[in-house]
């Protein structure tokens, strides 16, 4: 089942609405890899472009993609907070080719998971150690060391090597977050 299917099998006919953050530092591969997650051409899709900063924005049925850029700047960390109010799953996507910048992506992930909106809520947590393909790349043990993953305690989280640029990976890594989402949905759905 792919993972639409999954994701609106478990929010049956789907009146809630499911917010799901795609992030992580620019040119981590976030534009490309969403390419892989939505279903096929013939699915109409919107996708809203926000002027002024970078958002990309999908939605089919109340299924809501968003896309942004974690800039290591802080500059625009206000204005993502209102998508953290209602997410229920994020993708962190880390560029695995770029050592340098592995502390930024580190900063920018404890400083997201320390928000109010968050903290308090175990949304689960998947990461791609992007741009397997290249020579020379973190293998996500790597990456997890690097942003110290194995101290997240309070929330499901993942990390599986990704090629954005073919797809290898992607679905590995979605059908893990499908689970966690229904997981999370049986569990209100039984309160
Ligand atoms: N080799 C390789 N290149 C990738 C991969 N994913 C993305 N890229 C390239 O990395 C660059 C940045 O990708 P993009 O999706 O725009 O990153 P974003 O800024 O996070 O949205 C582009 O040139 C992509 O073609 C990957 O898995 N392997
Ligand atoms: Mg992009």
């Amino acid at each position: 089942m792919g993972f639409f299917k999954k994701i609106q099998k478990a929010f049956g006919m789907l009146r809630q609405e499911v917010r799901i953050l795609v992030i992580g530092l620019d040119n981590s591969g976030k534009t490309t890899l969403i390419n892989h997650i939505k279903p096929g051409s013939t699915s109409t899709f919107e996708v809203t472009p926000t002027v002024g900063y970078n958002v990309e924005e999908f939605s089919k049925n109340n299924l809501n993609f968003t896309v942004f850029d974690m800039s290591g700047e802080g500059r625009y960390r206000n204005l993502w907070e209102h998508y953290y109010e209602s997410v229920q799953a994020i993708i962190y996507v880390v560029d695995s080719t770029d050592n340098l910048r592995l502390c930024v992506a580190s900063d920018e992930l404890q400083s997201l998971l320390s928000h109010p909106s968050l903290s308090s809520r175990p949304c689960p947590l998947l990461f791609f150690a992007n741009k397997m393909d290249v020579p020379g790349s973190l293998t996500p043990v790597e990456v997890m060391t690097g942003m110290q993953l194995d101290e997240i305690r309070d929330r499901p989280w993942h990390i599986t090597a990704s090629n954005a640029l073919t797809g290898t990976g992607v679905e590995e890594g979605v059908g893990w977050l499908s689970e966690k989402i229904m997981e999370n949905q049986e569990r209100i759905n039984h309160k």
